[in-house]
Parts: C-alpha cells; structure tokens; sequence
C-alpha cells in the first residue's frame, strides 16, 4: 500500500496554513534550504539522465528523482561532523550532505578531477571530510559501515549520529538483521533511514517482503520504527529530528521507513516491463515532493513565486557550471589505471 498525504490547500488563510502546518516554527533559512537543495538534486539527476541518454556517461546511473525530500529532509538534521552512509541511488545524499558538485559531476562522467579520479562512477563517490561515507553498489553494504562508524563516535565519546539510507530492497539483506541487532544491543547512535520507493530493481514490494510496513522489523530488534510520508518534507524532518535527537543522547538506534515511489526506471535506460505507465502517472499526480513544498509555502505565504523562481535559478545555474567542469576536465591518464587499487 502507498501512503501519501495529499497536498494541503486551497482555501485557508495564509495564517492558518501556517498554523496548521506548523510552519511557524521553521526559519526561512531552513525553508530556503530545504527547497534548495530538493531543487538543486532534481536538476542534477536531470541532467546526467540527459547526458547518460546522449552517450556522454559511461557505466550505470540511477537517479533520485521523486525522492529529493527524503534526502534533504533528514540530512538537514545533520551536522557536518556526522556521518551518513548511501547507497547505489546515492546522489541526492551526497549532495545533501554538502558534496562539491563539480567533483561529483566529473566522477559521474569518469574523469580525473572526479571524487575517485574518474575510476568509480556514480556509486563510488564518498567524500570523508564531510561525514559522507560513500555510495555503493552492493545492496546491504551500507548497514555495517554505519553502524562501525556509531560505534566509532560512540568509544571516542563523541555524541555524533550515523545515519544509513537504504531501499525496501536492502531491508532483506542479512546485513540488516545484523547490523540492527548490534546497534540495539550497544545503543549505538544509528539511525537507519529505509525508502521505500516499492519496488527493488523489477520486483514490487510486496511479492519480496514477509512485512506490510519495513518499519514493523524495528520491534524485532527492540528499536522505535516510524513511517512517514516521505514526499513531504516537512513531515521527514519533522520525525527524522526526533529520532536523531534520540540517538545524540545515547538512547539508541532506531529505523525510520519513508513511503515513497521511484518515479524513474530503476537505472537509466530500464525498459520499465513490469509496470505500466498509468500506475507511475497515477501515483505520482499530485505527489511530488518539490510541487507539494512550494504548494505549503505560496498557501503560508511564506515565499513569492519570484522568489521561489530565483531560488530554482540558482540550483540550475550550480548545476549548469557542475556540467560544463565535467566535460571540459581531463580523462584519467591510462598509466593510473592500477594506482589506488589493492590486491
Ligand atoms: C548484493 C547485491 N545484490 C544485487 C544487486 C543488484 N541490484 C542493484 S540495485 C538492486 C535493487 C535494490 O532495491 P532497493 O534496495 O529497494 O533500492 P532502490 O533501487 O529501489 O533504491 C539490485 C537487486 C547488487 N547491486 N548487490
Ligand atoms: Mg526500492
């Protein structure tokens, strides 16, 4: 089942949309981050879509288009000393995270000024000196390295949260069962984030997965598991802080499951044979996140559309200058091809 809120609206006083939404309490730095930072994903995996389809990217992409508030709304809760784990459909987190976006773009179009100089691709882009991890390309292989990091911060007596993204997908990969029972019975400052976009690869949710919820498995390991929506953003931030807040005083892991839908293919270039075009057009009428966070804020009055346009202007134009450093940065000289590797 997909849970989605419909978006809020129409009649109501700006000053009771505000009320309702609990919009008060948001600072409009906060709110310009938020959308920001959708916007700025959004058109960033728009654009390696369009270059992927003009043969200009090597190797495997997966976009996060559809599912930029789950990114930006939990990762807003996040310093930059915290740490945050990916995964193969990893480029809203890392840009969330605060990534150097021409880095990421050059290591996308395998180039040398990329972050693993041009020799990982989308799914290996991790970045230290800014808690991200990495993305990877092994399903599951996300939850133990999180859950290393917690225990890291937690022997060093740092208060430090990890925070591991993962697909409904990955929920049944032993890792983690593993991971959450070892968070769980060392407290660790884990917060396991699942997006549930209802499909792994070609198979829907529910023809792979014993749960009707992910977030039922948390009781089996003794943790709060919370479901959200996970296309509105306010709500992600909302439950994802508290969670959060929990971990930071050493009261433990928990999971957080965000109902989403992935709007693309699983990759670029997926035929999509399992599912028909009006289940994804149905589905996402009225439920993307970006449309539903500009919906709440020209109803609360909180931002014009001039200056929503402005905003949305200046991710494109980031973006813009990501793509023109990628194609114009150098090709990997083909005498590095073994440096870095260890065998
Ligand atoms: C261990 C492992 N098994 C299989 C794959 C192939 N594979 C890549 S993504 C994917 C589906 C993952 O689904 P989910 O965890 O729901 O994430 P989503 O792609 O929906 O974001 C599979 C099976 C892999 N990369 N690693
Ligand atoms: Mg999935």
């Amino acid at each position: 089942m997909i849970i989605f809120r419909k978006r809020g609206g129409g009649s109501l006083s700006a000053k009771k949309v505000k009320e309702k939404k609990g919009l008060n309490k948001y600072p409009r730095t906060l709110l310009e981050q938020f959308y920001r930072t959708m916007l700025t994903i959004r058109s960033f995996d728009k654009k390696v879509e369009e270059k992927f389809l003009a043969g200009e990217i090597p190797g495997f992409v997966h976009l996060y288009i559809g599912e930029e508030a789950i990114a930006a709304g939990v990762i807003s809760n996040l310093s930059r000393e915290d740490y945050i784990q990916s995964t193969h459909r990893g480029h809203g987190h890392t840009i969330a995270k605060g990534a150097d976006l021409k880095r990421m773009m050059a290591e996308i179009f395998g180039k040398k000024e990329g972050y693993c100089k041009g020799k990982g691709g989308s799914m290996h882009i991790a970045d230290l000196s800014i808690g991200m991890l990495g993305a990877n390309g092994v399903v599951g292989g996300g939850f133990n390295i999180a859950t290393g990091a917690a225990l890291a911060t937690k022997m060093q007596g740092k208060n430090n949260v990890s925070v591991v993204f993962f697909g409904d997908g990955a929920s049944n990969r032993g890792t983690f069962h593993e991971a959450a029972n070892m968070a769980a019975v060392w407290d660790l400052p884990v917060l396991f984030v699942c997006e549930n976009n209802q499909y792994a690869s070609t198979t829907p949710y529910m023809t792979t997965t014993s749960v009707e919820n992910i977030a039922d498995r948390a009781a089996g390991y003794g943790m709060p598991g919370v479901i959200v929506d996970g296309n509105d953003i306010f709500a992600v931030y909302e439950e994802s802080q508290k969670l959060i807040d929990r971990a930071r005083r050493g009261e433990g892991p928990s999971l957080l499951e965000c109902k989403t839908y992935r709007v693309k293919g699983h990759y670029v270039g997926d035929p999509e044979r399992y599912r028909t075009k009006e289940e994804v057009d149905k589905v996402c009428e009225s439920n993307d996140p970006i449309d539903r966070f500009e919906c709440t804020v020209l109803d609360g009055k909180l931002f014009s559309r001039e200056e929503l346009d402005a905003i949305k202007a200046s991710a494109g134009k980031e973006v813009e200058k990501a793509l023109e450093f990628a194609r114009n940065a150098e090709e990997p000289e083909i005498s590095e091809l073994f440096a870095g590797v260890y065998a």
